[in-house]
């Protein structure tokens, strides 16, 4: 098993700022707590039954006292509050220029797949000091991604797509879990990160064929016949799905809903839960003949076909 310890090594941008707040936490709770603590037992002593000291008539009032033991604890509930939220943003906002690799969590492993097609299992190869972010789905329960090396833990959900994102800064191997309880193997769920020197990681991306996953979405998209509704030719029988991604749909009914993966998930999934303004929902449910990695495909041929522009 791995070596597991107490505190595991710093290997992200992310871990060195959250460590210190960590720390800081530390210190002030230990503080308190034995500051409390030992005026408690000092008090409980001297002030014990058998002591007999005169508790009558004991009055103090002191407004500067009040304030100042009150105006303090808000300060610093504050001060955290605000040290925390910036560290919250940070992990939740990727900058712009990451690679992004694709995750399904599955009882029980993990399946990765690259942005040029190469695909691992409980394996992720990232580069050093290049900006990374996940986007992972479950193939069934809830599991969720942690590397305590990186700081960083998303939970991963079915149906839903969550997102993660990190620098590594120090090339080596760190231990990746799963983090929510999904069963008899769940503890079993994890694998490996391997941060490489960025032209290494060059490398061992070209070691393998591979098709993209706009072109295995191309693939699936001919072969499982979507193309014969979702021609580009304005005689289709389903909206063209040219520049769709990131734009608002008009729904049946009323309402709009933006094109994001979710949507286009569920669309092709249960076509029914949300029909286009203007069509007929005749589209028959893949449900049960995709698995996630085919939605992913999917999708990447979508967005490959354009978004945030007009059809
Ligand atoms: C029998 C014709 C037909 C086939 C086959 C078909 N679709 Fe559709 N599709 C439609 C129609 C009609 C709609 C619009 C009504 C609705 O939303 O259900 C639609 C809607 C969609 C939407 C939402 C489009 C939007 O503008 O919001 C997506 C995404 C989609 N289909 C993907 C696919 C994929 C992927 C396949 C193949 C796996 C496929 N479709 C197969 C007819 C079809
Ligand atoms: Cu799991």
């Amino acid at each position: 098993m791995w070596n597991f310890p107490l505190l595991p090594e710093q290997a992200s941008a992310y871990a060195a700022k959250v460590d210190p707040l960590f720390y800081a936490l530390a210190v002030f709770v230990l503080t308190f707590t034995m500051g409390v603590t030992t005026v408690f037992i000092v008090l409980g002593v001297r002030y014990r039954k058998r002591r007999g000291v005169h508790r009558k008539s004991v009055h103090v009032e002191n407004m500067l006292i009040e304030l100042v033991w009150s105006a303090i604890p808000v300060v610093i509930a504050i001060a955290i509050f605000a040290w925390g939220a910036v560290l919250y943003y940070d992990h939740g906002k990727a900058p712009g220029d990451t690679i992004d690799i694709n995750v399904i969590g599955k009882q029980w492993m993990w399946k990765i797949q690259h942005p040029n097609g190469l695909r691992e299992v409980n394996e992720l190869h990232v580069p050093k000091g290049r900006p990374v972010k996940l986007i992972m789905t479950s193939q069934d329960v809830i599991h969720s991604f942690y590397v305590p090396a990186f700081r960083k833990k998303q939970d991963v959900l079915p149906a839903r797509y969550t997102s993660l994102w990190f620098e590594a800064t120090k090339v080596g191997e760190y231990p990746l879990f799963c983090a929510e309880y999904c069963g008899t193997e769940h503890s079993l769920m994890g694998g490996t990160v391997y941060v490489m020197e960025p032209s290494d990681y060059e490398e061992w991306l070209g070691g393998g064929p591979a098709l993209t996953p706009a072109a295995e979405g191309e693939a699936i998209f001919q072969k499982m016949g979507c193309a014969t509704c979702h021609d580009a030719g304005d005689s289709s029988r389903g909206p063209s799905l040219n520049g769709l991604y990131g734009k608002d749909v008009k729904l049946r009914g009323g309402g709009t809903i933006p094109a994001n993966d979710e949507y286009l998930r569920r669309s092709i999934m249960e076509p029914t839960a949300d029909v286009v303004v203007g069509y007929t929902p005749l589209m028959p449910a893949f449900k049960t003949q995709f698995n996630e990695d085919d939605i992913l495909s999917l999708l990447a041929y979508i967005k490959s076909l354009g978004g945030g522009t007009q059809e």
